[in-house]
C-alpha cells in the first residue's frame, strides 16, 4: 500500500509541469469594424491537446477554423500565412484524417447558431503547445469566412473573417 501511495506521488510529480500550461486566444474580427469575437482555450490532456473555441456575433452557418503558421493577426489576417503545415501533407480534418493525412491545426468546421454563436470542441492526438513534433504556441486560429469543404489545398474556406494568436499562459 505504501509503495503505491509512493508510485502514485511520483506520478504526479513528473506529470504535473507539463500539464500546467494553457493556450489562449482572444478571436476578433479581421474587417474594420467587424463585430467577431471569440475565445480558444487549449489544454493539454493525455490524449492529446484539447482544444475548445467559442465564437459570438459571427455569420450563421459553417466556418472552416484553422491552424496558420504564424503567430500574427495582421493584415486582415494574412500575416497568419498558410495553414500549419510542417509534413507537406493534404488539407483534411486531422480528428478524422490523422497527422499523416491532414494538417495538425485541419479543425474542420465551426457551426455558428442562427445566434451568431458558436462552439467547437475536439482533442488533436500528437498536438502539444510547446515542444513535441506539432506545437501550436504563437501560430494562429483562422476563422473562415465559408466552409471547409476538405478540398485541396486549403478547403475553399474563403477569405478570414477573424483571426487570433496562440499564447501560452503558465
Ligand atoms: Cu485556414
Amino acid at each position: 500500500m505504501r509503495m503505491a501511495w509512493i508510485a502514485a506521488l511520483i506520478g504526479l510529480t513528473i506529470s504535473g509541469p507539463a500539464f500546467a500550461e494553457t493556450g489562449k486566444a482572444a478571436l476578433k474580427g479581421t474587417a474594420e469594424g467587424s463585430p467577431i469575437a471569440g475565445t480558444a482555450t487549449l489544454t493539454p490532456a493525455n490524449d492529446g491537446l484539447k482544444i475548445v473555441v467559442e465564437v459570438n456575433h459571427a455569420p450563421p452557418g459553417q466556418h472552416g477554423l484553422h491552424i496558420h503558421d504564424k503567430g500574427s493577426c495582421a493584415d486582415g489576417g494574412n500575416a497568419a500565412g498558410g495553414h500549419y503545415n510542417p509534413n507537406a501533407t493534404p488539407h483534411g480534418l486531422v480528428t478524422r484524417d490523422g497527422m499523416g493525412k491532414a494538417h495538425p491545426g485541419d479543425l474542420g468546421n465551426i457551426d455558428v447558431k442562427a445566434d451568431g454563436t458558436g462552439r467547437l470542441e475536439a482533442t488533436v492526438p500528437g498536438l502539444s503547445l510547446t515542444g513535441g513534433k506539432y506545437n501550436v504556441a504563437d501560430r494562429a486560429i483562422i476563422l473562415h469566412e465559408k466552409a471547409d469543404d476538405f478540398g485541396q489545398p486549403t478547403g475553399n474556406a474563403g477569405g478570414r473573417i477573424a483571426c487570433g494568436t496562440i499564447a501560452v499562459e503558465k
